[in-house]
């Protein structure tokens, strides 16, 4: 049993960090203690802010010495509630570790700090005539850590892969304090596990990420967006699958429908792409760094027989389509607290959850409102439900029924959290959350690291 009582802990962190980044006031700790959506939200013992790695295992033994739990906090943007305390832990905020050290040129690579945001990563990549691989809308606060942590996904998977596709090397502090660290940066090491994959959507369960080693990716110097009605979903799905077939220069296959676009155009005051609203919208983006790849797409969207469409070569107008499709988190919080299913389903069953989910959420509650958007090149659906309240999840269960119906996962990009911490046996089977559990208590035994996410408590 812990013998340090909550004010030793206090005192002992604060000696770690410093008193002005041990925040123990209720109004400091407020923005650290309510996610993103305004779903999950809880009471923080502390929030610290620790400025090295050093702080961070030092904070984290004491944690450990007084059985407390840890939530590890990069941007506080992920969607399932696991980045807020439930109750009583101690909220670890990396954002002090933000340092981007120099571009490797020649390698194409570059050593940063957990907290450096998308952002500030993506503007160090440009500059030293690269790209980082991943690109998200919450790009100006989400960090980099959190992003390791959720194995975040976006919009260039289809070419690039998600965030672990791009980690060469990781440092991180063990649920006991021990700093581990494999970051020289090599494409190849078959030394062993690969724990650096195993932390890739981890969420804060196994370890605290403090640095991460990533490879970048050459920069693709011509672009070009469109956004193209359909009829149906089966037709704009079938449209995707074909582009991601037959264009090399594929670097986002995104899908919204008309729902959506109408609460895009309401709060933003942005324009419809075309003046005849269709029911489904594929947005494409293709890029080259060889030549300009419009001639290609137009003749590839030709052949396919799409209904209307618009087309943008030069930066303002590449933006204002993405618009469309980027901020739809955005206007949906706008309109409420949602509840955000997250989820994918095999290629083949993709145009059948499009049409399913909304019908699955008006039969089990009535009166709510569905908006999808997603990933169509990666499967990937975002189906948000606004009306029911925040502890009703009977369309939440109806949507995850349907998904798993169609042979798909619960949690495509943004992870179990606690949002869908019920869910984790159903998609998995018992065996395999056994085996995981197995791994959470070999590195965690107290079970400190981020309590009731992932598994039940
Ligand atoms: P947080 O929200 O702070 O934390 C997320 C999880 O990671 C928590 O479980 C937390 O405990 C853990 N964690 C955070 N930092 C660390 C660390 N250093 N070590 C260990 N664990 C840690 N996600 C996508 O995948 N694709 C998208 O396209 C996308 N678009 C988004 C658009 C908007 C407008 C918003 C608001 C969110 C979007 N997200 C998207 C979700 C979110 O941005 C990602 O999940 C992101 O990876 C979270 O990063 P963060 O720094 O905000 O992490
Ligand atoms: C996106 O793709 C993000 O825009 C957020 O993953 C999804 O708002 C959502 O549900
Ligand atoms: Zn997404």
């Amino acid at each position: 049993m812990p013998t340090v009582t909550n004010r030793e802990l206090i005192a002992r962190l604060s000696a770690v960090v410093g008193e002005r980044h041990c925040l123990t006031d209720a109004d400091l700790r407020a923005s650290f203690e309510t996610d993103w959506t305004r779903r999950f939200a809880g009471t923080a013992l502390a929030v610290i802010r620790p400025g090295s790695t050093e702080e961070v295992a030092a904070a984290v033994a004491a944690c450990a010495d007084a059985r407390a739990g840890v939530v590890p906090q990069g941007g506080n943007t992920g969607l399932v509630g696991g980045s807020v305390p439930r109750g009583g832990e101690v909220v670890l905020s990396l954002r002090r570790l933000n340092s981007v050290a120099e571009v490797d040129p020649a390698a194409g690579e570059v050593t940063v700090g957990a907290g450096a945001t998308l952002a500030t990563v993506q503007d160090a990549a440009r500059a030293a005539g690269w790209e980082f691989g991943v690109d998200l809308g919450a790009r100006d606060s989400a960090t980099i850590g959190g992003m390791v942590a959720t194995n975040a996904g976006g919009a260039h998977v289809v070419r690039h892969g998600s965030m672990r596709a791009q980690l060469l090397g990781f440092e991180a502090v063990l649920a006991d304090g021990t700093i581990l660290s494999r970051m020289p940066g090599m494409a190849k090491d078959n030394t062993g596990y690969d724990l650096g994959g195993l932390l890739a959507g981890s969420e804060g369960t196994l370890a605290v990420i403090t640095r991460v080693r990533l490879r970048l990716v050459p920069p693709l110097g011509y672009s070009t967006v469109a956004v193209v009605g359909y009829a149906d979903a089966a037709s704009a799905v079938a449209a995707a699958f074909e582009l991601r077939r037959t264009l090399a220069s594929v670097l986002a296959l995104e899908l919204f429908t008309d729902a959506g676009l109408e609460l895009i155009m309401r709060h933003t005051g942005a324009a419809r792409p075309f003046a005849v609203p269709m029911p489904v919208y594929l947005l494409v983006e293709v890029a080259s760094a060889e030549g300009d790849p419009t001639e290609a797409l137009v003749a590839a969207l030709g052949a396919m027989g799409g209904d209307s469409a618009a087309l943008a070569t030069d930066a303002a107008g590449r933006h204002r389509l993405w618009q469309l499709r980027e901020r739809h988190t955005e206007v949906v919080n706008a309109e409420g607290v949602p509840h955000k299913l997250d989820v994918s389903v095999p290629g083949p069953r993709f145009a059948e959850l499009v049409e399913g989910a909304p019908l699955a959420v008006s039969a089990a509650a009535p009166g709510a409102r569905t908006i999808v958007y997603g990933h169509v090149g990666d499967g990937n659906l975002h189906v948000n439900v606004l009306g029911p309240p925040p502890d009703d999840e009977r369309a939440d269960d109806a949507v995850l029924n349907l998904v798993l119906e169609l042979g798909g996962s619960v949690s495509a990009e943004h992870g179990i959290g606690v949002a869908k911490v019920a869910w984790l046996v159903r998609d998995r089977g018992a065996e395999t959350v056994a085996a995981m559990r197995a791994l959470k208590a070999a590195w965690d035994p107290l079970g400190i690291m981020n309590p009731g996410v992932l598994f039940a408590r």
